[in-house]
């Protein structure tokens, strides 16, 4: 991984967070404003994350961040200097190429409606503003609970991560134009069944999309009681050692603000629900799961609280299951496989819940681009096609070890049979 920004066209700080519409007219911010920053000759995120700040992109010698004032005053006391980074002006403005929630609803609702003997919608729960949180399963008999291998695939947690959205379309779009077409994808939608979550955060998103530019926002859009600052970052506040290990924050201005309990966040407790309903006779339906993020093209898996790699909750042989099956799903699509701990310690993620408290074997994807050059969260529209396309292979090597993932290591007989 390295990070090789292309410094073409940078616009003055200043300018940008304007540009970004970080700062309100005035100069007065009714909340703490993000701004994007670089910090040269580091090569491990680990006390950066701990400080609050949300880790963009570890490079080879710099690492990219995104926080307020705030956090960069607590980084500049434990010795990191960060320097503004500016994005290049062109990828400022949003990219009508980019699915709004409205559209991707509408996009849901058609899909459905073309192929009712396969796809089915379900509203899941309601967003902090109250719309409507929609879940896709795509299955043979779809309106029957079938006793067959469940596959999750959950999308744009984080607001800005809009690739992730589009991510979800070209799956529903695979599953359902491939049926009948294509013997695999037929096979497949034949024999598991499979969930999409196409946009568990919506509010943020829209709130991103809103202004006549990008917004850089990470959050839900939560208000926190006795703060003015508003957000939850969902990533951190899912149920399994919720706060443990300085891999989010406590301070509601953060940008990794984990929220006042685990699962506070509307966006988070609906899909927790809606996964502990998919526990049926005591078994977890759901076998495996990607959650999909952006950017630097990574595959990981859990644990992220945690360096060890066996400890509690994962032993040898899952631990192994879990790497196996995510460096056979990245040589389909040229992703860099680690644990996520690798990468910076987190804690309340989802793939340490989905793990821990439902036995899930799950991956989080961080998509297109690898670099901060290459438009970081906000590459143009034009990629969306090659970069989902990219990773159908990789999401049918999932699918197709959704039986028993512990097969992937010849251990289907001790764990399920
Ligand atoms: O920080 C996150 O939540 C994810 N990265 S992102 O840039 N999309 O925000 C990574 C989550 C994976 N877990 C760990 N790295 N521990
Ligand atoms: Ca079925
Ligand atoms: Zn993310």
């Amino acid at each position: 991984m390295s990070l090789t920004p292309v410094r073409r066209t940078l616009v003055p700080v200043a300018a940008s967070a304007l540009l970004l519409g970080l700062l309100a007219p005035g100069g007065a911010t009714a909340e703490p404003s993000y701004d994007l920053y670089e910090i040269t000759g580091v090569s491990t995120a680990e006390e950066i994350a701990a400080s609050g700040v949300a880790i963009d992109h570890v490079g080879e010698d710099s690492v990219l961040v995104t926080g307020s004032v705030h956090d960069m005053a607590e980084l500049d006391d434990l010795g990191y200097a960060a320097e503004p980074y500016a994005i290049p002006e062109t990828l400022a403005n949003p990219d009508p190429g980019y699915t709004t929630y409205p559209e991707l609803l509408e996009i849901v609702d058609e899909l459905v409606a073309a192929n009712p003997d396969i796809a089915a919608k379900e509203v899941y729960g309601r967003s902090h503003e109250g719309q409507d949180l929609v879940a896709v399963k795509i299955s043979d008999n779809v309106s029957v609970d079938e006793d067959q291998p469940e596959v999750l695939f959950t999308h744009s947690q984080h607001a800005r991560e809009h690739l992730t959205v589009e991510m979800a379309i070209h799956l529903m779009r695979l599953f359902t134009d491939g049926y009948g077409e294509d013997e695999r994808v037929t096979g497949l939608v034949d024999s598991r069944e499979i969930w999409i979550l196409p946009n568990v955060n919506p509010d943020g998103s829209e709130y991103d999309m809103a202004g006549d530019t990008w917004r850089d926002w990470r959050k839900n859009r939560q208000p926190d009681e006795g703060s003015s600052s508003i957000g939850t970052d969902l990533n951190r506040n899912w149920a399994y050692n919720w706060g443990c290990c300085n891999g989010s924050s406590g301070d509601p201005s953060s940008i990794t603000y984990r929220g006042d309990s685990a699962e506070s966040a509307p966006e988070v407790r609906a899909v927790a629900d809606f996964v502990r309903s998919r526990v049926v006779d005591g078994e977890q339906q759901i076998t495996s799961a990607i959650d999909f993020h952006t950017y630097s093209e990574l595959i990981l898996w859990p644990y992220g609280y945690t360096y060890d790699e066996v400890t509690d909750g994962m032993n040898r042989e899952e631990y192994d299951t879990h790497r196996a099956l995510g460096e056979y799903m990245a040589e389909a699509n040229g992703y860099t496989p680690q644990q996520s701990s690798d990468l910076y310690v987190t804690d309340g993620s989802i793939n340490d819940w989905l793990w821990a408290d439902q036995s899930i074997v799950n991956y989080t994807y961080e998509m297109y681009p690898k670099s901060a050059g290459d438009g970081g969260f906000y590459p143009p529209s034009s990629v969306i096609e090659r970069e989902t396309a990219r990773n159908e292979e990789a999401v049918l090597r999932l699918l197709d070890y959704a039986d028993c993932p512990y097969r992937i290591i010849g251990e289907e007989e001790a764990y399920c049979s």
